[in-house]
Protein backbone atom coordinates (compact mmCIF):
# COMPACT_ATOMS: atom_id res chain seq x y z
CA UNK A 1 0.00 0.00 0.00
CA UNK A 2 1.13 3.47 -0.32
CA UNK A 3 0.77 7.12 0.38
CA UNK A 4 -0.08 10.45 -1.97
CA UNK A 5 0.28 13.63 -1.81
CA UNK A 6 -3.05 15.54 -2.83
CA UNK A 7 -2.99 19.62 -2.89
CA UNK A 8 -6.88 21.03 -2.59
CA UNK A 9 -7.07 24.43 -4.85
CA UNK A 10 -3.56 26.12 -4.92
CA UNK A 11 -5.09 28.44 -7.24
CA UNK A 12 -4.59 32.35 -7.59
CA UNK A 13 -7.90 32.84 -7.06
CA UNK A 14 -7.74 32.17 -3.33
CA UNK A 15 -4.47 33.63 -3.14
CA UNK A 16 -4.15 37.32 -1.99
CA UNK A 17 -4.69 39.17 -4.91
CA UNK A 18 -7.33 37.02 -5.82
CA UNK A 19 -11.34 36.92 -6.35
CA UNK A 20 -11.76 34.86 -3.20
CA UNK A 21 -8.77 35.81 -1.66
CA UNK A 22 -7.67 33.84 1.56
CA UNK A 23 -5.49 35.50 4.13
CA UNK A 24 -2.14 34.16 4.04
CA UNK A 25 -3.23 32.10 1.27
CA UNK A 26 0.06 32.46 -0.43
CA UNK A 27 2.36 31.06 2.71
CA UNK A 28 0.73 27.60 1.23
CA UNK A 29 2.89 27.56 -1.45
CA UNK A 30 6.26 27.19 -0.36
CA UNK A 31 5.05 24.06 2.11
CA UNK A 32 4.17 22.85 -1.04
CA UNK A 33 7.01 22.83 -2.61
CA UNK A 34 8.94 21.30 -0.39
CA UNK A 35 6.22 18.33 0.38
CA UNK A 36 6.35 17.65 -3.67
CA UNK A 37 9.14 15.91 -3.94
CA UNK A 38 9.11 13.68 -1.30
CA UNK A 39 6.13 11.95 -2.76
CA UNK A 40 6.13 9.34 -5.52
CA UNK A 41 2.41 9.92 -5.68
CA UNK A 42 0.80 13.65 -6.31
CA UNK A 43 -2.33 14.52 -7.05
CA UNK A 44 -3.65 18.38 -7.22
CA UNK A 45 -7.35 19.24 -7.18
CA UNK A 46 -9.05 22.28 -9.52
CA UNK A 47 -11.67 24.53 -8.25
CA UNK A 48 -13.18 24.85 -12.27
CA UNK A 49 -16.27 26.86 -12.65
CA UNK A 50 -18.25 27.76 -15.53
CA UNK A 51 -19.19 31.42 -15.90
CA UNK A 52 -22.52 31.04 -14.69
CA UNK A 53 -22.01 28.96 -11.59
CA UNK A 54 -24.79 29.44 -8.99
CA UNK A 55 -22.40 29.57 -6.11
CA UNK A 56 -21.73 32.81 -7.49
CA UNK A 57 -23.56 36.06 -5.94
CA UNK A 58 -23.59 37.79 -9.07
CA UNK A 59 -25.85 34.91 -10.72
CA UNK A 60 -28.28 35.76 -8.12
CA UNK A 61 -29.66 39.11 -8.63
CA UNK A 62 -30.20 41.12 -5.25
CA UNK A 63 -27.45 38.44 -3.01
CA UNK A 64 -24.11 39.19 -1.76
CA UNK A 65 -20.87 37.36 -1.04
CA UNK A 66 -21.26 35.34 2.45
CA UNK A 67 -24.74 34.94 2.21
CA UNK A 68 -26.00 31.94 2.54
CA UNK A 69 -29.04 30.77 0.09
CA UNK A 70 -30.63 27.16 -0.80
CA UNK A 71 -29.33 25.64 -3.69
CA UNK A 72 -30.79 22.25 -5.20
CA UNK A 73 -32.60 21.50 -1.25
CA UNK A 74 -28.77 22.13 0.44
CA UNK A 75 -27.78 25.25 1.69
CA UNK A 76 -25.21 27.44 -0.55
CA UNK A 77 -22.81 29.95 0.92
CA UNK A 78 -22.67 32.42 -2.17
CA UNK A 79 -18.75 33.65 -3.46
CA UNK A 80 -17.17 36.12 -5.68
CA UNK A 81 -17.07 34.75 -8.95
CA UNK A 82 -13.82 32.85 -8.75
CA UNK A 83 -11.75 30.12 -11.05
CA UNK A 84 -13.90 30.12 -13.61
CA UNK A 85 -12.34 27.91 -15.96
CA UNK A 86 -9.81 29.33 -18.35
CA UNK A 87 -8.95 32.20 -16.23
CA UNK A 88 -6.00 33.32 -14.85
CA UNK A 89 -7.42 33.36 -11.82
CA UNK A 90 -8.28 29.18 -11.92
CA UNK A 91 -5.01 28.65 -13.07
CA UNK A 92 -2.23 26.29 -10.46
CA UNK A 93 0.45 28.12 -8.88
CA UNK A 94 3.37 28.17 -11.30
CA UNK A 95 6.03 27.57 -8.73
CA UNK A 96 4.17 24.37 -8.41
CA UNK A 97 6.21 21.41 -10.30
CA UNK A 98 3.00 20.55 -12.50
CA UNK A 99 5.50 17.91 -13.74
CA UNK A 100 4.91 15.66 -10.66
CA UNK A 101 1.31 15.80 -10.90
CA UNK A 102 0.16 12.35 -11.83
CA UNK A 103 -3.05 13.55 -12.26
CA UNK A 104 -5.60 16.84 -11.66
CA UNK A 105 -9.48 16.73 -10.51
CA UNK A 106 -11.26 19.36 -11.58
CA UNK A 107 -14.29 20.17 -9.26
CA UNK A 108 -17.29 22.51 -9.55
CA UNK A 109 -17.94 22.20 -13.35
CA UNK A 110 -21.56 21.77 -13.12
CA UNK A 111 -23.17 25.15 -12.83
CA UNK A 112 -25.71 23.99 -10.73
CA UNK A 113 -24.08 22.06 -7.90
CA UNK A 114 -20.83 23.17 -5.84
CA UNK A 115 -18.13 20.74 -5.34
CA UNK A 116 -15.79 21.45 -2.01
CA UNK A 117 -14.48 17.96 -2.22
CA UNK A 118 -11.65 16.59 -4.17
CA UNK A 119 -13.81 13.32 -4.33
CA UNK A 120 -17.67 14.62 -4.68
CA UNK A 121 -20.29 17.43 -5.27
CA UNK A 122 -21.70 18.69 -2.17
CA UNK A 123 -25.17 16.50 -3.16
CA UNK A 124 -22.43 13.03 -3.42
CA UNK A 125 -24.28 12.84 -6.88
CA UNK A 126 -21.05 12.69 -9.30
CA UNK A 127 -18.01 11.51 -8.22
CA UNK A 128 -14.80 13.52 -9.48
CA UNK A 129 -12.36 10.19 -10.02
CA UNK A 130 -10.19 10.94 -7.23
CA UNK A 131 -11.03 7.57 -5.55
CA UNK A 132 -11.62 5.24 -8.14
CA UNK A 133 -8.17 6.68 -9.18
CA UNK A 134 -6.31 6.22 -5.51
CA UNK A 135 -7.25 3.19 -5.20
CA UNK A 136 -5.95 2.05 -8.91
CA UNK A 137 -3.26 3.10 -7.33
CA UNK A 138 -3.26 1.06 -4.20
CA UNK A 139 -3.12 4.34 -1.89
CA UNK A 140 -4.37 3.83 1.51
CA UNK A 141 -3.23 7.11 2.94
CA UNK A 142 -3.35 10.30 2.18
CA UNK A 143 -0.82 13.33 2.69
CA UNK A 144 -3.68 16.54 2.36
CA UNK A 145 -2.47 20.45 2.09
CA UNK A 146 -3.99 23.00 0.52
CA UNK A 147 -6.71 25.78 0.41
CA UNK A 148 -9.30 26.59 1.95
CA UNK A 149 -9.34 24.98 5.42
CA UNK A 150 -12.97 25.57 5.93
CA UNK A 151 -14.10 24.52 2.80
CA UNK A 152 -12.58 22.31 0.00
CA UNK A 153 -9.73 20.70 2.61
CA UNK A 154 -12.13 20.18 5.29
CA UNK A 155 -14.48 18.31 2.62
CA UNK A 156 -12.18 16.73 1.26
CA UNK A 157 -10.51 15.13 4.68
CA UNK A 158 -13.78 14.44 5.41
CA UNK A 159 -14.66 12.38 1.91
CA UNK A 160 -11.38 10.83 2.39
CA UNK A 161 -11.82 9.30 6.22
CA UNK A 162 -15.38 7.91 5.07
CA UNK A 163 -13.85 6.44 2.48
CA UNK A 164 -11.29 4.81 4.09
CA UNK A 165 -8.05 6.64 3.87
CA UNK A 166 -5.76 7.39 6.50
CA UNK A 167 -5.65 10.89 6.27
CA UNK A 168 -2.90 13.54 7.52
CA UNK A 169 -3.38 17.05 7.33
CA UNK A 170 -0.38 18.78 6.59
CA UNK A 171 -1.54 21.79 9.47
CA UNK A 172 1.16 24.66 8.08
CA UNK A 173 0.25 23.94 4.32
CA UNK A 174 -3.44 24.99 4.93
CA UNK A 175 -4.98 28.80 5.41
CA UNK A 176 -8.78 29.21 6.13
CA UNK A 177 -11.27 31.29 4.81
CA UNK A 178 -12.67 32.22 8.30
CA UNK A 179 -16.39 33.60 7.05
CA UNK A 180 -16.87 33.53 11.09
CA UNK A 181 -13.73 34.10 13.05
CA UNK A 182 -12.85 30.32 14.29
CA UNK A 183 -13.68 28.68 11.32
CA UNK A 184 -10.29 27.09 10.44
CA UNK A 185 -9.75 25.69 14.48
CA UNK A 186 -13.41 24.53 14.08
CA UNK A 187 -12.24 22.64 10.71
CA UNK A 188 -9.42 21.38 12.18
CA UNK A 189 -11.78 20.07 15.39
CA UNK A 190 -13.87 18.41 13.26
CA UNK A 191 -11.18 16.93 10.77
CA UNK A 192 -9.68 15.33 14.07
CA UNK A 193 -12.69 14.20 15.52
CA UNK A 194 -13.17 12.11 12.40
CA UNK A 195 -10.07 10.01 12.62
CA UNK A 196 -7.59 12.53 11.17
CA UNK A 197 -4.05 13.09 12.01
CA UNK A 198 -2.97 16.39 12.14
CA UNK A 199 0.91 17.38 11.76
CA UNK A 200 2.94 20.44 10.64
CA UNK A 201 5.08 19.80 7.55
CA UNK A 202 8.21 19.41 9.91
CA UNK A 203 7.47 16.30 11.01
CA UNK A 204 6.55 14.16 7.88
CA UNK A 205 9.30 12.04 7.05
CA UNK A 206 10.75 11.64 3.66
C1 LIG B 1 -13.41 26.96 -2.08
C2 LIG B 1 -15.16 28.34 -1.64
C3 LIG B 1 -15.62 28.22 -2.93
C4 LIG B 1 -12.17 26.28 -1.59
C5 LIG B 1 -13.84 26.81 -3.37
O1 LIG B 1 -11.30 25.91 -2.42
O2 LIG B 1 -12.04 26.10 -0.36
N1 LIG B 1 -14.08 27.71 -1.22
N2 LIG B 1 -14.95 27.44 -3.80
ZN1 LIG C 1 -15.49 27.39 -5.82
Amino acid sequence: MSRALVLVDLQYDFLPGGALAVARGDETIAVAKRMIPRFHIVVATQDWHPRDHKSFAANHPGTKPGQVIELGGMPQVLWPPHCVQGTPGAELHKDLDASRFQAVFRKGTDPEIDSYSGFFDNGKRKATGLDTWLHERRVDHLYVLGLATDYCVKYTVLDARTLGFEVTLIADGCRAVELAPGDGERAFDEMRAAGTTILDSGSIAA
